[in-house]
């Protein structure tokens, strides 16, 4: 297949581009393309991105992909800034483990739309003569990740994406698509879910993508629910009961963790995952899943949350006994911190989390 067929020409931009935006936080998009690329001009920018591209069969260990769509979140958006700042934050605090990376870019946004399947005929036609000179493509973020991530796959199946949202409605297209692919391998595959709320709503407010249900919709693509597990889990009206019960995932609140011990609970749900056989995980990882003593730049900060070295503990668990072919880090939202030291550490605990699953993914063998 030759790169004039790629797809990934159309659906995406430059790293940090997805904000559709002439000058705001240009100072940051600067860094970030100046360290990738040596320049400032979006043409030479642009140029040399598309060079990259050519060279995607060829790539092995993780590739970034950035999602800077907030429209599936509901109550604080702002996480569409997330590419963008935590790559930098990655390019300050973990460079190496960042530059050891395939940077894909973002995928193009239109802010205002969140999956096709919700636009009308004359709307998809307008997005798709702004977006692609009219060519009939996917126009909405949730579609353009899931042909992005199809199309990623199409050249390169052995890829190991690590994703940045965006809000958790991303989740649903990457962890649909990272399924199929690796599935169609003959992997058997779990998923990790690290949050503060269980994001198993069927829908809400009749959106059945969206922050809040995205995981709902991705569970039946799993061999069987109880390949899920959720970690961090405290802000729900319902019991941890009442959820296995009714979605048969394995769910821990954040206090079960604490109660437990990270790195037991972690080697218990590994245990009971081989033992049915998984080879690879996923993990999506949800800021909020953190106390908002550390994670305040986010939608829904919530308190009596995960500390920053539980997490690592059983991130290292988890990737030593499974292989780690996918993950994101979604839900931070910079500019929504009460405080400018809050965004700082919300940027450095989620880059701290991200270089550890980005390295799990660039070192393994497999
Ligand atoms: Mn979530």
């Amino acid at each position: 297949m030759s790169n004039k067929e790629n797809l990934l020409n159309d659906y995406l931009c430059p790293p940090g581009f997805g904000v559709f935006t002439v000058n705001t936080a240009k100072e940051r998009k600067d860094k970030l393309t100046q360290s990738l690329y040596q320049s400032t001009e979006t043409s030479e920018i642009e140029k040399k991105w598309r060079k990259s591209l050519e060279s995607l069969s060829q790539k092995d260990g993780c590739a970034i992909l950035g999602v800077a769509s907030d429209c599936g979140g509901g109550i604080q958006r702002g996480a569409n800034w997330g590419p963008l700042f935590l790559r930098n934050t990655l390019l300050e605090d973990h460079q190496e483990v960042y530059k050891a990376c395939f940077d894909l870019g973002d995928i193009r946004v239109i802010p205002h739309l969140l999956h096709d399947k919700y636009l009308n005929d004359e709307t998809i036609k307008s997005a798709q003569n702004a977006l692609y000179k009219g060519k009939e493509l996917s126009v909405s973020p949730l579609s353009i990740a899931k042909a992005s991530v199809d199309e990623v796959f199409k050249f390169n199946q052995n890829l190991k994406l690590f994703s940045i949202g965006g809000d958790h409605s991303v989740s649903f297209p990457l962890v649909k698509a990272w399924i199929t692919n690796r599935r169609s391998l003959g992997k058997k595959v779990g998923l990790i879910h690290f949050d503060a709320h269980t994001d198993l709503l069927r829908e809400r407010l009749g959106i059945d993508y969206c922050f809040g249900s995205w995981l709902t919709h991705v569970l039946d693509d799993l061999e069987s629910p109880s390949h899920c597990y959720q970690f961090g889990i405290r802000s729900t009206g319902k019991t941890k009961e009442h959820w296995e019960k009714e979605f048969g995932i394995n769910q821990y609140w954040a206090k079960d963790v604490k109660e437990i011990g990270a790195k037991e609970l972690a080697l218990k749900s590994i245990k009971e995952l081989q033992e049915q056989g998984i080879e690879e995980i996923y993990i999506s990882f949800d800021i909020d899943a953190l106390d908002e003593s550390v994670a305040s730049a986010t939608g829904t900060p919530e308190p009596e949350g995960l500390m920053p070295h539980e997490c690592a503990i059983m991130i290292k668990e988890f990737t030593n006994a499974f292989s780690l072919t996918g993950a994101d880090m979604v839900e931070i939202a910079p500019l929504v911190g009460l405080s400018e030291q809050g965004s700082k550490t919300t940027l450095e605990v989620g880059a701290a989390m991200s270089a550890l699953m980005i390295e799990a993914m660039t070192n393994a063998n497999n």
